[in-house]
């Protein structure tokens, strides 16, 4: 048995993360446009006006913007069936709030799905990948405000319009999961999913299920907009997951780590269910969260069910047990594994764990699932001769696809496409970075803002062509 000839391999970047002209073309200005450089270690700082001598990553990217041609050529001569791009908000609607979008920015989206499906390259798009213009945080409050979603919504209508015929799969937000109101939150995750530091925030629980409940209405009234624009159209979601494991057989360890594997499902509950699931509305009303359900928003709820999961998976975790306190925490809230390596991030390597998500989520559901993001994060040095043998990123995404395979032909999943993060190096969404690379393409671009920004192939370009040429049985 193998994959499906259909089976979508590519790869997967975000505007903010790679375009870089951030005020060309009447580009607003976005909230990661206000992230400057920063590490794990310390947290990246977000300054509220962009001050002289910082770096902000997203200003230059990796010029995308200027060179995409030359990288989807890239991305082509890979044989790439599909590329997972995203529409940056603040190209389109400067402000959020206009009347009329502009005209500059949608023509270099169309410039770029024009480009792929040159190549014969299928556009999966994402609407709302970290990408919000600062405007509607200033002046609405962000997700808070219902008239965000509006706004958000004619930013999805301008898109839909705009690329109509040419991109059938779309996504409504990317990892918009990773809040939920019974956790801590880390300003950085608050920032890029709503443009708010949770620190900052007074009535952090009440805020924070204000977001979610928000922007999981935005995403599936987005869903009905773009089924009745194009019958046509795939309309997904993207999530992040990453399985929280049980630190061993006992039950109350067992039960914890369900619990904490549940905040991260609500939503893709909601939008795959056609309503809002009434365990968490109990849990808000014991805790007097007040959310202003209306009837016409359970009607958009049945309306608007997700055509499919797009999957991002990097690690998974393991939960927290009573004296645990000393154990090393993740960045994904939980503590290390000890059966597992880890990135230089500190991120688990679980090639399995993609197998049992896959499995998971494809049968709590019964949606097609496509793996949206996975990759390894590494310092790549050159060698003296100026090459990259990266055999560690190869090494990692072999194990991967075994895995996939495996949840494909053995468990019956039905997963359609595996897009790597990233194909090509680009800015870290954490950590800002770019010494954090993903890529089978090096970009000559550094921590200190300097580099020519030449592409150079790495030892992985070559492995990654010979898996999809032989659809993954290399
Ligand atoms: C996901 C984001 C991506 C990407 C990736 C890797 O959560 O959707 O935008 O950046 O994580 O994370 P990082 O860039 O921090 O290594």
């Amino acid at each position: 048995m193998v994959l499906k000839k259909s089976f979508l391999w590519g790869g997967s970047i975000a505007a903010h993360q790679c375009e870089g002209a951030w005020d060309k073309d009447g580009k607003g200005v976005g909230i990661m446009d206000l992230v400057t450089q920063g590490t794990y270690e310390k947290p990246r700082e977000i300054t509220k006006t962009i001050e002289e001598g910082k770096i902000y990553p997203s200003h230059e990217g990796i010029d995308f913007y200027h060179n995409y041609k030359e990288d989807i050529a890239l991305f082509a001569e890979m044989g790439f069936k599909a590329l997972r791009i995203s529409v940056d908000w603040s190209r389109i609607y400067p402000k959020g709030d206009e009347e009329k979008a502009n005209a500059l920015g949608i023509q270099f989206y169309q410039n770029i799905v024009d480009e792929l499906l040159k190549h014969k390259i299928e556009p999966v798009v994402t609407l709302y990948h970290f990408e919000m213009p600062v405007h509607l945080v200033t002046e609405y409050g962000s997700w808070t405000n219902r008239k965000v979603i509006d706004f958000y919504l004619k930013f999805c209508k301008t898109m839909y319009e705009a690329l109509k015929g040419k991109v059938h799969y779309w996504s409504t937000f990317n990892e918009m999961n990773h809040i939920d109101p019974q956790t801590e939150a880390s300003d950085i995750f608050t920032y890029i999913i709503a443009g708010l530091k949770y620190s900052e925030m007074e009535d952090k629980k009440q805020t924070l299920a204000t977001i979610g409940y928000n922007m999981t209405l935005a995403g599936v009234k987005a869903v009905k907009l773009g089924h009745d624009i194009d019958a046509g159209n795939k309309i997904g979601c993207v999530f992040g997951l990453t399985p929280v494991y049980p630190f061993n057989c006992n039950p109350v360890n067992v039960m914890n780590a369900f619990k904490e594997n549940e905040h991260e499902f609500y939503q893709i509950d909601a939008m795959c269910n056609g309503k809002f699931p009434g365990y968490k509305l109990c849990e808000y009303q014991e805790q007097g969260i007040s959310l202003d359900i209306t009837d016409e928003d359970e009607q958009a709820f049945a309306e608007g069910k997700i055509d499919f999961i797009g999957l991002n998976y990097y690690s998974s975790s393991v939960s927290r047990y009573e004296g645990s306190e000393n154990d090393e925490e993740t960045l994904f809230g939980g503590i290390q594994n000890p059966y597992l390596e880890k990135s230089r991030w500190g991120w688990s390597i679980d090639p399995v764990g993609l197998r049992y998500i896959l499995n998971y989520v494809y049968r709590r559901y019964g949606l097609p699932v496509i793996i949206t993001e996975n990759g390894l994060g590494a310092v790549d040095e050159p060698d003296k001769n100026g090459n990259i043998e990266d055999n560690y990123r190869i090494e990692y995404l072999q194990k991967h696809i075994e895995q996939i395979k495996k949840a494909v032909i053995e468990d019956h999943v039905e997963c359609f496409g595996y897009l790597t993060w990233a194909p090509i190096d680009l800015v870290s969404a954490t950590t800002g970075e770019m010494k954090k690379r993903y890529g089978f393409i090096y970009v000559d671009k550094h921590d200190n803002g300097k580099g020519t920004l030449e592409r150079k192939k790495k030892k992985s370009f070559y492995w990654y062509k010979n898996v999809i040429k032989s659809n993954g049985s290399e």
